[in-house]
């Protein structure tokens, strides 16, 4: 029995997904929820060797078939450990991305087809979905500005700016057919304003 509430946030690089879910945990804190928060790929012990393979600058040759399932078996590693027991429990959970990605990144980015992801999605959610997906949406450029300080890039972040544009383009599309889950929400504004919408989408769950 799912007693807890599942919330997902996701958006391309930079959008500000790692910053808006810090408040929104220490809001949900706050209103004496407890909250378990996790990220994509990863969130296990397994997920997190999955993580690192997947993000491996070395790792140039991997077909996009293996990475989609690699996605695919992190996830499946961390719902069925992790977020639907913590669901049972009564907690909520927080996910630093989740299925969205997959659409957008392997279905946008490496152009994989999309009916595919669905089928994959389907194999390892069945109806099991989040209550509410987060869209922080930014330009690919405001995104990558944002990043651009940071030491190193991983394996995905060195793909050309036409992969990102591709990725953001597919997250708008799912929000457009999927609105009352997802919200899109413009993240190019400052973090006060950008949370404060965000509250207001929490409280109504
Ligand atoms: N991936 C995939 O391909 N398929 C999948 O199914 C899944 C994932 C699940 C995981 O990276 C990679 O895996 C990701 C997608 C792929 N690949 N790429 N590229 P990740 O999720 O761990 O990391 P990320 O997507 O690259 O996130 P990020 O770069 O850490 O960005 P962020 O969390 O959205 O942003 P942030 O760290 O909160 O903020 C970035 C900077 O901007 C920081 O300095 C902030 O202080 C600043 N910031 C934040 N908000 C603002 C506002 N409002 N104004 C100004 N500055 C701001």
């Amino acid at each position: 029995m799912r007693k807890g509430k599942f919330i997902t946030v996701d958006g391309v690089e930079g959008a500000g997904k790692s910053t808006q879910i810090d408040l929104i945990c220490s809001y949900l804190h706050k209103k004496g929820v407890e909250v378990v928060r996790t990220r994509e790929p990863g969130g296990t012990e397994v997920g997190e060797k999955i993580r690192s393979v997947l993000l491996d600058v070395e790792n140039q040759e991997m077909h996009s078939d293996t990475e989609l399932m690699l996605m695919f078996s992190s996830r499946n590693e961390l719902i069925q450990n992790k977020i639907i027991p913590a669901l049972n429990k009564g907690f909520w959970v927080v996910s630093d991305r989740f299925t969205d990605a997959s659409f957008a990144y392997q279905g946008g980015g490496r152009m994989l087809d999309l009916n595919r992801i669905s089928e994959l999605a389907d194999w390892v959610l069945g109806d099991f979905k989040p209550d509410l997906t987060l869209l922080l949406d930014v330009s690919v450029e405001v995104g990558m500005q944002r990043i651009e300080a940071r030491a190193a890039k991983d394996r995905i972040e060195l793909e050309e700016r036409a992969f990102f544009e591709r990725v953001r383009s597919v997250f708008i599309s799912r929000s457009e057919a999927f609105p009352e889950r997802i919200k899109l929400i413009d993240a190019s504004g400052s973090v006060d304003d950008i949370q404060s919408k965000i509250r207001s989408l929490i409280d109504s769950l």
